[in-house]
């Protein structure tokens, strides 16, 4: 059964930047998922870290349903409004043990979206936890403007591309991390500060895809700093058409089958 966010939810995100526990997949589409993402992660390149798979809601049809499922559509549109463009997608495995860390960023800080209204989907296709590296959010840190990122320097595993962090300045005393089981997912502004440590469990993973979706009046400022930005619209209509489309092939929006998601 769908659901829409209550008003307290909705002054949640205003206030603090994220929400976290929403529920988008139901059993059966959690195997489904689980499957799907194996399927993608089996495919990566030898030596890549699962950190990095980027861009599969654009190649594949499994990923692009998931990121276009009715119930996530509908939380993003109490967020963001009822025209909803999909930007994004990559995903973030640590293996168990795995000393891959995700330093203290704001995603604005490598995106040239303006205005800041961008906001990523984090889905757990593992249950997600401090136990496992879950993601960390400073609440309210939206509100404080941009901090200064560097790049490079102190590494430990960092898997953001270009060694990217905010290496001074976050109240780590703030830190709230998120606790999600899977199929669920929490949602972050795009000015939130955020990141994540290792994986300290010697047996369970911590996988997720994020999804990046954001209103139609978000665009690229300066197109040379990003020529392959693409957009998918996956709710409503895009009446500034200041972007270039992705436009999903005919059966991928065909009726879903019932051992995958209900429509
Ligand atoms: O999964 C993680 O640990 C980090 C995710 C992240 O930084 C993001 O989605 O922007």
């Amino acid at each position: 059964m769908r659901r829409r966010l209550t008003p307290e939810e909705k002054d949640f995100f205003e206030e603090n930047g994220y929400l976290a526990g929403l529920k988008v997949l139901n059993e059966q589409e959690i195997d489904f998922f689980k499957r799907e993402a194996q399927r993608i992660l089996d495919l990566k390149a030898p030596g890549l870290e699962p950190t990095a798979v980027k861009g599969w809601h654009m190649r594949d049809r499994s990923v692009f349903q998931i990121a276009t499922h009715p119930q996530l559509l509908d939380y993003l549109e109490d967020l963001l409004g009822p025209n909803l463009l999909l930007w994004g997608n990559r995903i973030f495995c640590k293996q168990p043990g795995s000393n891959v860390s995700v330093a203290w960023h704001q995603d604005i800080s490598a995106w040239p979206l303006y205005p800041y209204k961008t906001v990523t989907v984090w889905l757990a296709v593992d249950d997600s936890d401090a136990a496992n590296g879950a993601l960390e959010v400073i609440p309210g840190s939206h509100k404080i403007g941009e901090l200064p990122h560097t790049q490079g320097g102190d590494g430990y595993g960092n898997a953001l591309d270009k060694n990217l962090g905010i290496r001074s300045g976050v109240d780590e005393t703030k830190k709230i991390s998120l606790t999600l089981k899977k199929g669920e997912v929490s949602i972050h502004h795009t000015q939130l500060v955020h990141g994540s440590p290792v994986n300290p469990s010697p047996t369970r993973r911590r996988c997720g895809f994020t999804f990046r979706y954001c209103p139609p009046e978000v665009h690229v400022a300066d197109p040379n700093r990003w020529k392959d930005f693409k957009v998918a619209v996956v709710r409503g209509k895009d009446p500034y058409q200041k972007s270039a489309y992705f436009h999903p092939p005919a059966d991928w929006l065909a009726p879903r089958s019932p051992e995958a998601f209900a429509p």
